[in-house]
């Protein structure tokens, strides 16, 4: 679409076409008569689930708001139009730190600000036209609804699922909370950007490690639904490691120690043992150490504890550690392996040990270089002989064999390539006992507790002697307490401790004093399971029933910003799983399909406050309505790509929708005239809308068809202008299809057009007729004649026509004869019914 000129933005008011008018006309029936409930239990239209991720409430709505609603909207309208009985439901993302931080910042209620920009966001997407069903809004933030995240977290805790454990965790210092490992990016807080850092505490997680398997296995069934990027995204946070487990004996301990390599191929070639400092295995190792090595070994995990988990793992920095003084010993061949606490070997991956392979592992030839520790090789990689394997001497090249080849000094294993000795190995350690195959996973159970108050309270009681019990369900929700009093800043403990009218409660089972746990949920737990609260959002006996859950789950369509890949996918993905096992709903995965939107830009830059280049969703929305700036987003470019708002025009989609208008009050045919006899030409073009219109709908090429309404539009007002005129009913076939389609970009002009051609409210419900095959097929097809490359006649030829009667038909052609001037045709090539190509020489 071209952009603005002077000219063209006087073209509203000339045509008489006053988007606001008909917007609020519109939007005041729909209101009234709430058109786009999703039918109930009895409706028998099959369903469909449309969704885009719901909103957190930071302020008013943006353009990637406008941007995503609108997509799922076009999809919602669309399905009605096809007869379905449509979910399109909308609600809040509503607890969350925002919401804290800026009532601590006024001395305020979170509540006001969360629920104050809830209704501001309400009135935009009202004002947006969007088609939800309102009747079914959800926040995750009221007790209604959080109520049943306390339900979950106790059917998870009964399953084993939910558990506390001490272990060193991502701590903000800032924000004064934990973090999931998902929430820290490149070492900072995703949130404020602090960085952040480890500190030892005891927290509640959820043990998503339990369903690694199957979180990895099934998104091979999303294959083709969900971007690829995104199941690549979720595949390597997952970070399934195949190998085995090795158990080492230490010297001067009873307990053996167990290793994960994905290399137990190489343990011949281990030649020391490495364990994270920061692990309870090096504290209890050092503690029997000589002094000077404690001391040493003190003033290190000092140094470490400073290290982002980013900084451990990269390779370009120099290797440190200390050595323990003790041995582990080799299990195949009872060497002595010194001991080495050192950093690049992290606490929670693994065990937290490995045995070092220094000949085949990079990290572990750094190391062993750096320390002058023995390295030996017990894989010939010389494969194809061109470099000799002294030339290749990893000490000298300070390069790690790390590739395929023979196994040599490894006893049994010798000559076998890496597959035998892997199965090999293993197969020897279980025979002694000493290991086994086993699978490792990068992905950590899910840390949910935070220490902050706007969240779901953790329906947990701590009694006098220690034990820890869910609260009766009968007593359930746990609310939060009036803020007043409490002071919400962060300082390291959960703002709700000392609330102590609220923490002090008693023993279920002895009725003693006790406390209430004071911390609260990731909100992630919230957004994981919210698309079942949208079946039976008011619902006070079930979190969802069952049976709305088969009706309407899962998601048809999912769409959201790129930047929740992992997080919320993986646990909803997680927590849709549990479901399942539970036998509360049938499938167990929760987005059948998923698309991610582009990102709406400004001169190529994402925009944002602090850059102020932001362009506001509500000024363009007063400035031009809802219809223009829906139309004009849907025609910017393909769903996925970013939009630069400078190609966005929004003068091009108000004249456009101007012409759709007044090509419906031009009609002049009645209404249910047979178009029979119309415009063929105009027909066929209608006719080809129709029958395209879904797939493009389905496979979201949302600009495509905006670009073919056009087409329609303008052709039809040929056949006004200049062809048959007004009264041809083909005009009105064609203004009506063009009604029924605009709907789903820009619904109250569509509804006005609707209108104006004599027809009931609501066009947003009527379905979209068939489209009619005779009116499919090309009738006549324009053939081009070459002579020489040069073209010489065009032909009007029926398009089936065969290949020898379009050459016949060619060589017959006067003005071919005329060019031809006597000359032979040496040959002719022929590509019914568009081409014929004659050479003469
Ligand atoms: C011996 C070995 C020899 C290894 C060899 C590799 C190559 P991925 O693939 O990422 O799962 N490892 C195990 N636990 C570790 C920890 N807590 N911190 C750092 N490294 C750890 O990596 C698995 C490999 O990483 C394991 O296999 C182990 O080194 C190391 F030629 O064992 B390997």
């Amino acid at each position: 679409m071209s952009q603005t000129t002077s000219t063209d933005a006087a073209a509203p008011a000339e045509s008489g076409f006053d988007p606001h008018a008909i917007q609020a006309k519109w939007q005041q029936r729909w209101e009234a008569q709430d058109p786009f409930r999703a039918g109930g239990d009895d409706d028998p239209r099959p369903r469909k689930y449309v969704l885009a991720m719901f909103p957190y409430p930071s302020g008013d709505l943006h353009m990637g708001h406008a941007e995503n609603y609108l997509y799922s909207d076009i999809v919602a309208r669309y399905w009605r139009h096809r007869d379905h009985n449509v979910l399109n439901p909308i609600g809040w993302d509503s607890f969350g730190l925002p919401a804290e931080n800026a009532a601590i910042k006024r001395g305020a209620d979170p509540r006001e600000w969360t629920y104050a920009n809830i209704a501001q966001q309400k009135a935009g997407f009202r004002q947006y036209g969007v088609s939800f069903d309102w009747s079914r809004v959800l926040h995750t933030s009221d007790p209604e609804y959080y109520r049943w995240n306390q339900w979950l977290f106790q059917r998870l805790y009964e399953r084993g699922l939910a558990y506390r454990k001490s272990s060193a965790v991502n701590w903000c210092p800032n924000d004064q909370t934990v973090l999931a490992n998902e929430q820290v990016v490149d070492g900072r807080c995703e949130r404020c950007g602090a960085e952040v850092v480890k500190k030892k505490l005891t927290q509640w997680y959820f043990r998503i490690t339990d369903y690694a398997d199957r979180l990895l296995d099934d998104l091979d069934t999303l294959e083709g639904h969900w971007p690829s990027r995104v199941l690549q995204m979720q595949r390597n946070w997952i970070g399934r490691s195949v190998g085995a487990d090795i158990d080492f004996q230490i010297e001067g301990r009873d307990e053996k120690v167990t290793v994960f390599s994905t290399r137990p191929d190489t343990l011949y070639g281990a030649t020391f043992f490495v364990v994270a400092p920061d692990s309870d295995l090096a504290a209890e190792l050092a503690a029997e150490a000589p002094a000077d090595v404690r001391m040493r070994f003190q003033a290190y995990l000092d140094d470490v504890a400073k290290q982002t988990e980013i900084q451990r793992q990269s390779t370009d920095r120099p290797k440190t550690g200390v050595f323990l003084g003790r041995y582990a010993i080799n299990p195949v061949n009872d060497e002595r392996l010194p001991i080495w606490a050192a950093d690049y070997v992290l606490a929670d991956y693994g065990h937290g040990a490995v045995m070092a392979v220094p000949a085949h592992d990079q990290r572990d030839l750094d190391f062993a270089r750096a320390f002058d520790l023995p390295v030996k090789v017990v894989v010939d990689t010389t494969g194809d002989g061109e470099q000799t394997l002294d030339e290749l001497d990893p000490v000298v090249t300070g390069v790690a064999l790390v590739g395929e080849g023979r196994m040599i000094a490894s006893g049994p294993l010798d000559g076998l390539g890496k597959k035998d000795a892997i199965a090999g190995m293993i197969a020897e350690l279980e025979k002694r006992q000493g290991g086994r195959a086993a699978t490792t996973f990068r992905l950590r159970d899910w840390l949910i507790s935070r220490q902050r108050f706007w969240g779901t309270p953790i329906p947990m009681v701590h009694t006098e002697d220690q034990r820890i019990v869910p609260v009766p369900e009968d007593q359930l929700p746990v609310t939060l307490p009036d803020v007043t009093g409490l002071d919400l800043k962060p300082k390291g403990a959960s703002p709700l401790g000392a609330a102590t009218d609220w923490v002090t409660t008693t023993d279920p089972d002895t009725g003693a004093p006790a406390r209430r746990d004071p911390d609260t949920m990731d909100t992630f737990v919230d957004s994981s399971w919210y698309f079942l609260r949208f079946l039976s959002p008011t619902s006070d006996t079930a979190a969802f029933p069952p049976a709305q859950a088969a009706r309407w789950a899962p998601v048809d369509f999912y769409i959201g910003g790129v930047e929740h890949a992992i997080l919320h996918l993986l646990y909803a993905r997680f927590i849709t799983k549990v479901l399942h096992d539970m036998g509360l709903v049938d499938f167990d995965e929760p987005f059948s399909s998923l698309i991610n939107q582009g990102m709406v830009i400004l001169d190529g830059a994402a925009m944002s406050k602090s850059k102020g280049n932001l362009v506001l969703f509500q000024e363009e929305l007063d400035a031009h309505g809802a219809d223009t700036l829906r139309v004009a987003l849907a025609f910017a470019g393909p769903v996925e790509d970013d939009k630069d708002w400078n190609d966005v025009s929004t003068t091009g989609a108000t004249k456009f929708l101007a012409r759709a208008l007044r090509m419906a009050h031009d009609v002049t045919a009645a209404a249910g005239a047979s178009a029979a006899d119309g415009d063929g030409a105009l027909r066929r073009l209608t006719h080809r809308l129709l029958a395209d219109a879904p797939g493009l709908v389905e496979q979201t090429k949302f600009n495509v068809l905006v670009a073919r309404l056009m087409e329609l539009v303008n052709a039809t007002r040929k056949t006004i202008d200049t062809g048959a005129g007004p009264a041809d009913p083909a005009v009105r076939e064609a203004a009506e299809v063009v009604a029924q389609v605009l709907d789903v970009v820009a619904p109250h002009t569509a509804e006005e057009m609707w209108e104006v051609l004599g027809h009931e409210p609501f066009v947003g419900l009527a379905v979209w007729p068939q489209a009619d095959p005779a009116l499919l097929v090309e009738a006549s097809a324009t053939a081009i004649v070459q002579i020489d490359g040069k073209v010489r006649a065009t032909l009007e030829v029926p398009a089936d026509i065969a290949g020898d009667a379009l050459e016949a038909l060619a060589r017959d052609d006067a003005r071919v004869q005329r060019s031809l001037a006597g000359r032979d045709i040496h040959r002719a090539v022929v590509r019914a019914p568009k081409v014929v190509s004659f050479s003469t020489k």
